[in-house]
């Protein structure tokens, strides 16, 4: 009896001809407000701070050495910074060099401004895109700061996937300056052996070939995850998450051909686990950068005040 019932009820799921009214209008409304958020021309990129790119090969490597500080520190900065800095070639210098700031291009971080300003840009539209999932607003404050702190690195992770060219394993934003290596991501001070989930997340989600409704539901789901901490009304989550896992569910069945859309919705549950470990290895490693890095302008204020600041 049970057995029948569930047969009848799978069949209905699969057969049903077409999504629900609300579910097709939910759609419309990620992928209009993820439009708006996410930018394809990447023509904001040239107000970020310079991309600074140190050639691996480069003998100037040495310069950490804080005795041969004339030689690196001043070598070649922002027209701004190198008017600021000159003629004090002293004490201050060395002082610099010791805190590798930003206008040392030998320092270990070069890429730091540059990503930090991509990433703060990344995290302001991904805000605008919160606000528009129906339901987001009508969240308790605090409920809506602990959704977006806690998700913000992983939606970025997942929006980065429409720049990463699985060809070289590298993000292409447009120009040849705004194409992010690997070794681009080290030199904002990232661990290689760490990038490299990173790397191989976004490998996996670019084979699952995912249709743009299915792309927006994952980051929807993503924000609406009911088991972040200290959440105040945790059901109210859930009950939105539900509503779009089953929308994505139900797109899937109706709109997705196989074979690609065989296991498709468990293997985009698996990406949302798998983001959970690169959050908390991000977190580890932002919490070093930030103490590490000479010059606190390298971040942001905002980037401070999502991922924590190190006096703080
Ligand atoms: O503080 C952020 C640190 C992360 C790297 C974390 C690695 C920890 C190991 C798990 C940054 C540096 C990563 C980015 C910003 C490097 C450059 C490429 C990229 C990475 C995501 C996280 C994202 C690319 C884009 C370009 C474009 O697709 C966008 C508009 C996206 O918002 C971001």
């Amino acid at each position: 009896m049970i057995m029948k019932r569930k047969m009848e009820d799978s069949c209905k799921e699969k057969c049903r001809p077409q999504m629900s009214e609300e579910q097709e209008q939910l759609i419309a409304t990620l992928i209009e407000a993820h439009h708006k958020t996410y930018d394809s021309s990447y023509s904001d990129f040239g107000q970020f701070r310079p991309p600074v790119r140190k050639d691996e090969f480069d003998s100037s490597d040495d310069c950490s050495m804080p005795e041969a500080p004339t030689d690196c520190s001043f070598g070649s900065s922002t027209p701004g910074e190198s008017s600021m800095n000159s003629g004090n070639l002293g004490l201050l210098a060395s002082f610099e060099n010791f805190g590798q700031s930003a206008s040392n291009m030998t320092s270990p971080f070069s890429m730091l401004p540059h990503l930090s300003d991509l990433v703060s840009y990344s995290i302001q539209k991904v805000i605008g895109f919160a606000k528009s999932i129906p339901g987001f607003r009508e969240l308790n404050t605090e409920d809506q700061i602990v959704l977006l702190k806690s998700s913000v690195i992983e939606i970025i992770m997942l929006r980065s996937n429409e720049s990463f060219s699985s060809e070289d394993n590298s993000w292409v934003c447009g120009s040849e300056e705004f194409k992010y290596s690997i070794s681009d991501v080290t030199q904002a001070g990232h661990n290689m052996e760490l990038l490299e989930p990173l790397v191989k997340f976004q490998i996996g989600l670019k084979k699952l070939n995912l249709h743009e409704a299915e792309h927006v539901l994952l980051m929807a789901i993503c924000i609406f995850s009911p088991d972040r901490p200290s959440l105040l009304e945790r059901e109210r989550v859930e009950a939105i998450q539900e509503r779009l896992s089953e929308t994505l569910r139900a797109y899937i069945v109706c709109n997705h051909p196989p074979p690609s859309s065989h296991l498709l919705y468990p293997k985009m549950v698996q990406k949302l686990a798998d983001l959970r470990s690169l959050n908390e290895e991000h977190s580890k490693q932002y919490l070093e950068i930030s103490r590490e890095a000479g010059d606190p302008s390298d971040l942001t204020p905002l980037l401070l005040e999502v991922f924590g600041s190190p006096l703080s």
